[in-house]
C-alpha cells in the first residue's frame, strides 16, 4: 500500500495580501476554460488538427465521415464549482468575444482559468483581458498548464495552482477543505454525431461522467496525469469506498435518468477493494449499470470475466504495448488474447499506441503500425511520444540535453499529433506528422469504420449473455444491444453500400449485417433496407461537407451554482443552474482524500485517455441552453 500525501501545492507567484481571499466565501468567482474556436489555425494557438473533440482529435482522426464527433465538458471546473460555497459562474468553451462580454457585464473577485499546456497563449491573452476589464480580480490559473516551469514569467496571474483544485479553492476561500466532495451532474458526451447523423437527445441514452479519483499511483515516467497529482505512489480519492461511490452513482442515476457511467479515473480497477465492493452493491441492489473505464491490461487480467461483467464493464480504454516496446508493462499478459476475450464478452476496447518511442525508426515503423493494427480494437488511439514538463521523463531528457528548445517549435503544436518535442535518435525532423497519420490510416483501411467494429462487439456480447441466468446481467446486455436491430442495422447497410467497390471491406460489413439479420430477423432487415439508403445519403453529404473544410465547435456553456442570486443569474446573459449531488455516506476518516490499493497494479503505456460510449447522446439536466454563437450567450 503506497503512502499517500495530499499533493496539493499552492504556489503564490506574487505575495498574496492574505493566505485566503479577504472576502472568503463572499467572493464572486468566475471559472472559465480557454476560448475557442478551436478547430482552426490562429495566432492564439488553435489548430485545425487539434479540435476540442476526443475522437476526431486522436482516435478516429482519419475515418472521414465515419469519425465519431463528440465534445466533453471541462470536468475539473465543474467539480470545483460544485464544491465551493462562494457564488460561482462557469463559462465553458467561450469565444474570445463572449469572454470579454462576461468581463464587461459582471464583476468578479476571482477569475479561475483552466488550461493544458498547448493553450498557453490563450491563457496569456485571457489574463491580460482580466487585468484590463477587472483589475480588482485575483487571477488563478490551474490544470495541466501549471506544470510549465516558468509559467509565472509568461502569464500575468496571481496564483498558479498545481494539482487538485477543489481543495485549493476551498482553502483559498477560507472553507473547510475536508468537506465531502459533491459530484456535478455531467453528461459525458455532447453533440454526438456519426456518419452525418446526429444522435437523439434522450437523457436515458446518455452516460454520466463519474470522477472517483484523480492521479495514478503507478507513476509511469511519461505520465502527466500521474505526475500532476503527486506521481508514483500518490493519487487522490474523492470517494474512497465502494459504498460512497455507489451512493453517488445512485443519486446520479436518479437525477439524470442514466444507466451508464463514464468513469474518469486513470486506473479505476486498480482500487480493487472499492471496485469489488461496488460490484457487490450493484448485485445486492439489482443495478445493471454499464461502466466505461480506463485500465491497464494486467489490472484487467486480475479480475475474472464474471467479475468484469457483473461490475458492468462494457468499455475499456487500455494502453497496448507496441512491438519491442521500451515499456514492457503488460507483464506477460497476452494482450492480443486479452483484447479478443474482452470483445467476445461484449466489452468494447479502445487501444492506445504510442508512435515515436525511442526504438522506432523509419525502417521499422511500418512493422510497429501493423502490429498495432492487428489488435483490431474497436477504436485505436495513436499519440506521439511527448515528454511533458512535470514528468520524470521530461526531467530526464532535459538533463540529457535532448529536449528541443522552444524556439524550434510552437508550444501550440505540442498536442501529440504533429511534432515530437524531443530529439529523436532515428526519426528525422518533420517525419513524425506523416508517421502518425499513416498509423491512423492503416488502422482504418484494414479494420474499417470503428462504428462497425463496435456493432460487432456489442452483438457478440448480446449473443453470449442474452440468456444469462441472472436477469440483472440480461438487462444490461439488452440495453447495450437496444439499437442493434434499428440504428445500427441501418448504419451497417449504409456502410455496405458505401464500400460497394471495395470487396474486402464490403465483405466485412456484409458479415456483420448478416449477424444482425440472423439474430433480429425482419426488424433488422426492414430497417436496413429502408434506413440504409437514407444513412448513405447522410454519409455522403457529410463527406462532402468535411471535404469542403467543415469543422465542429462545442457550444458555450454558462452556468451558476446555487450561491449566485437569481437576479444576477438572469441578468445580461441568462445562466443555467448547476445541480450537483451531495454524498450521503460520509467517509469515516476525516478528509475526502485517501489511499488506494495498488498491489496488483502495473502501468499501461498511455493509459489515461478518455473512453466513451459510441452511441452517446446529449441530454439530461442540467442541459445546455440554446447557443448564440456570435456572442456565445446561453439564453435559457
Ligand atoms: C477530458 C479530456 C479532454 C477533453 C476535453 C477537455 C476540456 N473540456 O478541456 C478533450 C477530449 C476534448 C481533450 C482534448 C485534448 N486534450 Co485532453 N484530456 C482530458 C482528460 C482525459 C480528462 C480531464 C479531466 O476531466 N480530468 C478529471 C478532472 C477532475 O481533473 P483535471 O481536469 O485535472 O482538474 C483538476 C485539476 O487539474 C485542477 N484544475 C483544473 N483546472 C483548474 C483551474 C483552476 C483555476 C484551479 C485552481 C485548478 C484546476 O482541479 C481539478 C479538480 O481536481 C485528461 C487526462 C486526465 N486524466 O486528466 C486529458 C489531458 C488533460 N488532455 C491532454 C491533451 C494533450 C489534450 C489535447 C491536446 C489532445 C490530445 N492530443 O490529447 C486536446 C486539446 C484540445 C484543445 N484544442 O484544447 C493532456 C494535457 C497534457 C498537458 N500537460 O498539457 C492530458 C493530461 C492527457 C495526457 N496525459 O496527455 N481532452
Ligand atoms: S500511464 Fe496509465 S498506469 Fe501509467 S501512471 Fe499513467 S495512468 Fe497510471
Amino acid at each position: 500500500m503506497p503512502s499517500i500525501s495530499v499533493p496539493v501545492e499552492i504556489l503564490p507567484v506574487i505575495d498574496p495580501p492574505h493566505a485566503t481571499h479577504p472576502l472568503g466565501s463572499q467572493a464572486r468567482v468566475l471559472l472559465t476554460s480557454v476560448f475557442g474556436p478551436y478547430a482552426q489555425d490562429d495566432q492564439y494557438g488553435s489548430r485545425a488538427i487539434n479540435p476540442m473533440e476526443l475522437y476526431h482529435n486522436q482516435v478516429t482522426r482519419a475515418q472521414g465521415p465515419f469519425s465519431l464527433r463528440m465534445f466533453h465538458r471541462t470536468w475539473g471546473l465543474m467539480l470545483i464549482q460544485a464544491n465551493i460555497h462562494a457564488p460561482c459562474t462557469l463559462l465553458d468553451f467561450p469565444t474570445l468575444e463572449r469572454f470579454v462580454e462576461e468581463l464587461r457585464s459582471n464583476r468578479y473577485d476571482v477569475v479561475g482559468i483552466s488550461s493544458i499546456i498547448p493553450n498557453l497563449l490563450k491563457v496569456k491573452k485571457m489574463c491580460e483581458l482580466v487585468r484590463r476589464y477587472q483589475p480588482q480580480a485575483t487571477i488563478v490559473v490551474g490544470g495541466h498548464i501549471a506544470n510549465v516551469p516558468d509559467l509565472h514569467q509568461r502569464i500575468d496571474a496571481d496564483y498558479i495552482v498545481k494539482g487538485e483544485g477543489v481543495r485549493w479553492f476551498r482553502t483559498f476561500l477560507g472553507e473547510d477543505p475536508d468537506q465531502p466532495i459533491r459530484h456535478p451532474r455531467i453528461n459525458s458526451g455532447i453533440g454526438t454525431r456519426n456518419m452525418g447523423v446526429s444522435v437523439a437527445d434522450k437523457p436515458e441514452e446518455v452516460a454520466a461522467a463519474l470522477i472517483p479519483s484523480v492521479g495514478c499511483p503507478m507513476g509511469c515516467n511519461f505520465c502527466s496525469t500521474s505526475a500532476m497529482f503527486g506521481g508514483k505512489g500518490k493519487f487522490i480519492d474523492f470517494y474512497k469506498t465502494g459504498d460512497e461511490l455507489f451512493d453517488v452513482m445512485c443519486q446520479l442515476e436518479q437525477a439524470m435518468r442514466v444507466s451508464s457511467f463514464f468513469v474518469m479515473d486513470e486506473n479505476f480497477l486498480l482500487h480493487r477493494k472499492r471496485a469489488l465492493r461496488l460490484m457487490e452493491l450493484m448485485e445486492q441492489n439489482d443495478k445493471s449499470w454499464a461502466l466505461h473505464v480506463f485500465s491497464s491490461a494486467n489490472v484487467l487480467r486480475s479480475y475474472t470475466m464474471d467479475q468484469l461483467v457483473s461490475l458492468g464493464i462494457s468499455w475499456v480504454w487500455m494502453g497496448l504495448e507496441g512491438k519491442d516496446s521500451q515499456y514492457g508493462k503488460l507483464h506477460g499478459t497476452d494482450a492480443f488474447a486479452l483484447v479478443r476475450e474482452l470483445q467476445s464478452h461484449g466489452i468494447r476496447v479502445l487501444g492506445s499506441t504510442i508512435i515515436g518511442l525511442e526504438n522506432h525508426t523509419p525502417e521499422n515503423i511500418d512493422e510497429v503500425i501493423d502490429y498495432a493494427v492487428r489488435y483490431d480494437t474497436d477504436f485505436h488511439q495513436f499519440m506521439l511520444y511527448t515528454p511533458i514538463p512535470g514528468t520524470p521523463l521530461h526531467a530526464e531528457l532535459t538533463a540529457q540535453g535532448r529536449m528541443k528548445d522552444e524556439s524550434e517549435y510552437d508550444i501550440a503544436d505540442i498536442h501529440g499529433q504533429y511534432i515530437l518535442n524531443y530529439r529523436h535518435p532515428h526519426i528525422p525532423e518533420g517525419l513524425e506528422a506523416e508517421l502518425i497519420l499513416r498509423a491512423f490510416r492503416r488502422d482504418f483501411e484494414v479494420n474499417g469504420p470503428s462504428i462497425a467494429r463496435i456493432v460487432r462487439t456489442t452483438l457478440a456480447g448480446w449473443l453470449r449473455y442474452k440468456d444469462h441466468p441472472d436477469p440483472r446481467i440480461r438487462r444490461r446486455f439488452a440495453w447495450e444491444a437496444r439499437a442493434l436491430p434499428t440504428t445500427y442495422a441501418a448504419a451497417l447497410a449504409a456502410m455496405k453500400l458505401y464500400y460497394r467497390r471495395d470487396p474486402a471491406m464490403r465483405a466485412k460489413m456484409s458479415e456483420i449485417l448478416r449477424g444482425l439479420h440472423s439474430e433480429f430477423g425482419w426488424k433488422a432487415r426492414v430497417t436496413a433496407a429502408i434506413g440504409g439508403p437514407y444513412v448513405l445519403w447522410k454519409l455522403r453529404r457529410e463527406e462532402k461537407r468535411l471535404a469542403a473544410g467543415w469543422t465542429y465547435e462545442p457550444p458555450t456553456f454558462y452556468e451558476v451554482n446555487e450561491y449566485v442570486n437569481s437576479q444576477v443569474a438572469a441578468s445580461v446573459f441568462r445562466a443555467e443552474r448547476s445541480f450537483p449531488v451531495t454524498p450521503r455516506i460520509i467517509p469515516r476518516l476525516s478528509g475526502s482524500y485517501g489511499t488506494g490499493d495498488s498491489r496488483d497494479a502495473a502501468p499501461h503505456p498511455l493509459g489515461r485517455r478518455l473512453a466513451q460510449p459510441a452511441a452517446q447522446a446529449p441530454g439530461a439536466p442540467p442541459r445546455p441552453a440554446p447557443i448564440d454563437r456570435a456572442g456565445g450567450a446561453v439564453l435559457a
